[in-house]
């Protein structure tokens, strides 16, 4: 069985900038600078078989190339149950399609419907130990300016995940272009 989703690689300026952001914070688990992404749907555990179905549903995935803005920082939980900290993105019509066809074509390709709303995010940091929480505060309130420039997106990426001791290492298995529109 292999672990999979479907993301957007960011490109790797941005990455280390984010990466940067969380320098010298210990006791955090950050996101290793090389795997940090964007999740448009996350798979799960699927077979070979299942996994070309995948592919080639998600290869009939065609929207125009468009822009994302990152900007601003949010939270899943909050409080005492601050679970992970992440930079979110500015609404974006284009990108919300794109996840309803990638929704659309994974269903296709027989996987369960996602019952979630899709909060379209880019996970910083999970909450390593409970003292690590008191940090995260001040983190949080100091990085809300955060704002990148706007990101072309011309691709989305199926990832396969391995999970590790430390948290889970991606590796793109296969991109799929998105078309540049008719003159
Ligand atoms: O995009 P982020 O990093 O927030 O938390 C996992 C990660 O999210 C999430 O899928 C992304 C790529 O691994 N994930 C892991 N298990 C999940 C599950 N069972 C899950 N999302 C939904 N359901």
């Amino acid at each position: 069985m292999i672990r999979l989703f479907v993301g957007l690689e960011l490109p790797a300026k941005l990455r280390e900038r984010l990466a940067g952001l969380g320098a010298g914070i210990e006791g955090v688990r950050w996101v290793d600078e090389e795997n940090l992404h964007l999740t448009l749907r996350f798979i799960g555990e699927v077979d070979e078989a299942q996994a070309e179905d995948i592919v080639e549903a998600l290869d009939r995935v065609q929207v125009p190339p468009f822009r994302i803005v990152l900007d601003g920082l949010g939270t899943f939980g909050a409080g005492v149950r601050l679970r992970a900290v992440w930079v979110a993105v500015q609404p974006s019509p284009p990108l919300e399609a794109l996840h309803r066809k990638i929704e659309r074509a994974v269903v296709r390709a027989g996987l369960p419907a996602e019952g979630r709303r899709f909060v379209p995010h880019v996970t910083l940091a999970r909450l390593g130990s409970v003292a690590a929480r008191e940090k995260l505060g001040p983190f949080i309130a100091y990085n809300a300016g955060f704002r990148s420039r706007p990101i072309r997106v011309s691709s989305f990426t199926l990832f396969q995940s391995f999970l590790t001791g430390e948290g889970a290492d991606y590796v793109a298995v296969e991109r799929f272009d998105l078309a540049l529109e008719e003159a």
